[in-house]
């Protein structure tokens, strides 16, 4: 559909219209090194045209690598910082530069420069860990006109989103205090921070603050690969960020993406009011694999960002404008699964499909008693993959399934009955995905917080060859796998709907539809060198 190759996104920005993303990648092959920004260009968020690489190693502050940084518009003018490696005995050490356009009459921007009177414009004081110090934020001003980035770090196990102010943007002051710690749980990587709207659907500029404003803090655990997420208070006169109760940012906190997902970043997109996060998902496959097909790591559909009604989560929604690549279409009717049916879709290219089903949800007298000690959906989702029988579920979707079903993955719900309240686990189940088994096949699991009277469930599946991206409940927990089937591909791909429960259940609707490919040009050297 519409992926482009590689690791952390960087810099995401529009301007005059053009959408900017930018990319951590290895010109010299499918691993983790050598490490340039990439850089392409989009009028859609769609279809891509490939530049020559925007930032790459040239200087003495970033001759060893150019890693994560984010885009800031200054004075109207967009400014990007990044984390520059420098030679140095010591391992990996870190400082932050900044890079602006050669020619903003250039509508691709393809071009820029690093001043070198200004770099780097950030060390490592005051005893920071050189090699923890990384991955700036998109800037936001406060009301006292000052100019404010967070960076990534890490004291011991303590991790640090380490707090810069400035007047100009380029000559920067370390606060005293972070914007925000987390005991025990190792470097924070690639923090993000910004506003959201109480109320509404529209996104905010990062530097929006007032009454109606929650904010929303995001880092990458290098520990576990996985990007949680708080949302809290920001209070610009302390700078300090206090999430909200119950909202936690260590491994039992909330995720964009409780499957593959890390080193996200979001931008404000001024052109539609909304903002857009982008991820890296990256591979499940073995590193002799990814050398064989000669590639590793996509970035996944950018998604829209808003606070859920509840104001505890946020809820994501693939960007409108994919639906330029649906092709035909597919309409089942209200239906009831029978429990144990397998119900074929046919009529779209299963290997590549956009894929929307609701379900009503099943009475809560029917489903089985949750116990309390499940307390980690992921685990729960191993121990009863598809296969495994329930009451009000197992039901959804099974994606890639080949003819016999030797491969299949099965993206689902189980509802629990939890003292009378509803439990809403969803699945992407991977075990069967693949006949290869050198593969990653291990399930993901997340529990979707429902609204008292809510009685509606739904999946969105966006199915491209090794790719799933799975919505559920309007995008209240999104779970993404990497997949790697062998006979389920191209046209041996198959869709279904299923219930394995023994209760029947409704499914309202089903709209499915074959996706087209994204027209993704590149330079002919923007792969290799530059
Ligand atoms: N990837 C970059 C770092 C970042 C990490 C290096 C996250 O800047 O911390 O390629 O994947």
């Amino acid at each position: 559909m519409c992926f482009i190759e590689f690791t952390d996104p960087n810099g995401p920005m529009v301007d005059n219209g053009i959408y900017h993303l930018m990319y951590q990648w290895n010109p010299l092959g499918p691993v983790w090194g050598n490490i340039v920004w990439a850089h392409a260009t989009s009028a859609d968020l769609i279809n891509w045209q490939h530049h020559k690489h925007a930032i790459y190693p040239s200087e003495s502050f970033d001759i060893k690598g150019c890693w994560s940084g984010s885009a800031t518009f200054v004075q109207g003018k967009p400014v990007i910082q990044y984390t520059g490696i420098i030679e140095s005995n010591q391992w990996n050490y870190q400082v932050q530069d900044m890079a602006v356009p050669k020619n903003l009459s250039d509508p691709y921007l393809t071009e820029w420069i690093k001043p070198a009177e200004y770099n780097p414009v950030m060390k490592p004081i005051d005893g920071i860990n050189a090699s923890s110090f990384r991955d700036p934020t998109t800037g936001w001003k406060g009301p006292d006109g000052k100019w404010r980035v967070v960076i990534g770090s890490k004291i011991d196990r303590e991790g640090m989103a380490i707090l810069f102010r400035s007047d100009d943007f380029i000559h920067w002051t370390k606060a005293k205090e972070p914007l925000h710690s987390g005991k025990e749980i190792g470097m924070w990587e690639c923090p993000d921070f910004f506003p959201v709207a109480v109320d509404g659907k529209k996104g905010l500029e990062t530097s929006v603050l007032g009454p109606n404003v929650k904010h929303v803090f995001k880092v990458s655990l290098d520990d576990t690969k996985h990007d949680y997420y708080t949302v809290g208070t920001y209070n610009p006169a302390t700078d300090k960020y206090t999430p909200d109760e119950g909202s936690v940012d260590n491994d039992s906190g909330l995720r964009y993406d409780y499957g593959k997902f890390y080193a996200s970043k979001t931008f404000f997109d001024s052109e539609k009011h909304r903002r857009i996060l982008w991820g890296w998902i990256n591979e499940s496959s073995s590193v002799e694999n990814d050398a064989k097909k000669g590639w590793s790591g996509v970035q996944a559909i950018p998604r829209v960002l808003l606070l859920d009604k509840s104001g505890k989560q946020l809820k994501q929604w693939p960007v409108k404008e994919l639906n330029e690549l649906r092709g035909e279409k597919v309409y089942l009717h209200s239906t009831v699964l029978k429990g144990g049916s397998v119900v074929e879709v046919t009529g779209v290219t299963a290997s590549q499909a956009d894929v929307f089903v609701k379900f009503k949800l099943p009475k809560l007298e029917d489903a089985e008693t949750f116990d309390s000690s499940w307390s980690n959906p992921q685990l729960l989702c191993s121990s009863k993959p598809a296969s495994v029988q329930g009451k009000s579920g197992p039901f959804g979707l099974i994606a890639l399934a080949s003819k016999n079903f030797e491969e299949q993955t099965a993206i689902f719900f189980r509802i629990f009955n939890n003292q009378n309240k509803y439990v809403v686990l969803m699945c992407s189940d991977q075990s069967r995905s693949s006949t290869d088994d050198t593969n990653d096949k291990t399930a993901y699991g997340a529990f979707v917080n429902m609204e008292p009277n809510h009685d509606k469930l739904n999946i969105r599946s966006l199915i491209d060859h090794s790719i799933i991206e799975s919505y559920g409940v309007d995008g209240k927990a999104v779970i993404t796998a990497r997949v790697y089937p062998t006979i389920a591909i191209d046209t041996g791909a198959r869709l279904y709907v299923f219930n394995n429960g023994t209760q029947d259940v409704k499914m309202s609707s089903l709209k499915a539809w074959s996706m087209m490919k994204a027209d993704i040009r590149y330079l002919e050297d923007s792969k290799t060198s530059n």
